[in-house]
């Protein structure tokens, strides 16, 4: 089978302040113990791990005004985290981010976009997830950072998250939201006024995933050099994805996740990957982690035949 190899290089980030579950900042470990790195290699790239960025306890912390917890501990985790993926492109690495909460996406699109920002490039974002992850510290219910990253990237509030001070890190236009399927009222308004696309679930029930997808990557990837990929794990259909905060119902089954994965992998776009919210303590023998790497196989190239 011939792949093209890249250079790949594992960046974890064990952040569990964006939300209320804790366990999800062992999430970048159970992705590891999974196999990543050596099935990665098994298919021909070339996986060098990073580590894990340092992130404060929240023991340790206070989580400050209830609007937006632990947002000052985010926005620093963020920082570090951008810097190292930032770093990773410099020196010819695919990023592949493992987490840890969705907040810390505010830094690995920053990290990503601050790259080509400085050859006059624009990137696409492609988020998939069950949520939408536009809340501000205003419309939020719970005040949980990791369902805001989407409004910070997108410059509709939460300064604090502006890693390298420019906004929107992502056109409008070349973002676009795939498999939502729980909006919170307040966010319906936020979705608009970033003017972003959204796929939701019933427009893969409707069309198919491969018509959406191919839909999707074509809207990320009009102008840009190419799209950043964030997963979110509660995408996936809680039957097959368990060991995650926040499941949803209702959403892609394990064969719509890969064939995702695989079309992602036949366009040759993708800039960087990350997967996030991989909660082993809710898990059944770390079968979201395993799941997780398998998707990002399938992402990388793995192809059944
Ligand atoms: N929209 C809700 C719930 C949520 C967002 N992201 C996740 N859950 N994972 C919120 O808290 O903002
Ligand atoms: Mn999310
Ligand atoms: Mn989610």
């Amino acid at each position: 089978p011939s792949i093209t190899s890249k250079k790949i290089r594992v960046l974890g980030v064990p952040l569990d302040l964006g939300q209320s579950r804790r366990g999800v900042d062992m999430g970048p470990s159970a992705v590891r113990v999974a196999g990543l790195e050596a099935k990665l290699e098994a298919l021909g790239h070339v996986v060098e791990d990073g580590g894990n960025v340092s992130v404060p306890l929240a023991e340790t912390k206070d989580p400050g005004p209830h609007s937006a917890k632990y947002l000052s501990e985010i926005a620093q985790t963020c920082q570090k985290h951008a810097d190292l993926v930032l770093k990773a492109l410099e020196e010819g690495r695919v990023p592949l981010a493992l987490g840890g909460d969705h907040s810390m996406a505010a830094g690995t699109v920053a990290g990503v976009a601050e790259y080509y920002r400085r050859q006059n490039q624009k990137i696409g974002l492609l988020w998939i997830d069950a949520h939408s992850d536009i809340n501000t510290p205003e419309s939020s219910p719970s005040g949980n950072v990791h369902g805001m990253p989407l409004a910070a990237l997108m410059g509709l509030s939460v300064p604090e998250l502006n890693i390298y001070d420019f906004l929107p890190k992502v056109q409008a236009d070349n973002c676009v939201l795939v498999g939502v399927r729980d909006i919170d009222q307040t966010e319906k308004e936020n979705i608009r006024k970033a003017g972003i696309h959204v796929f939701t679930m019933r427009d893969i029930d409707e069309r198919g995933m491969r018509a959406v997808m191919e839909e999707a990557l074509r809207l990320a990837g009009r102008n840009t050099v190419g799209y950043h990929v964030s997963l979110d794990m509660d995408w996936v259909d809680p039957e097959d994805a368990p060991g995650v905060g926040t499941p949803v119902w209702g959403g892609a089954t394990y064969r719509e996740a890969h064939l995702a994965m695989e079309i992602i992998a036949d366009h040759g776009r993708m800039t960087s990957f990350e997967i996030v919210e991989v909660n082993p303590v809710l898990d059944e023998r770390n079968q979201t982690a395993e799941l997780a790497v398998e998707l990002a196989l399938s992402a990388f190239g793995k192809k059944i035949l």
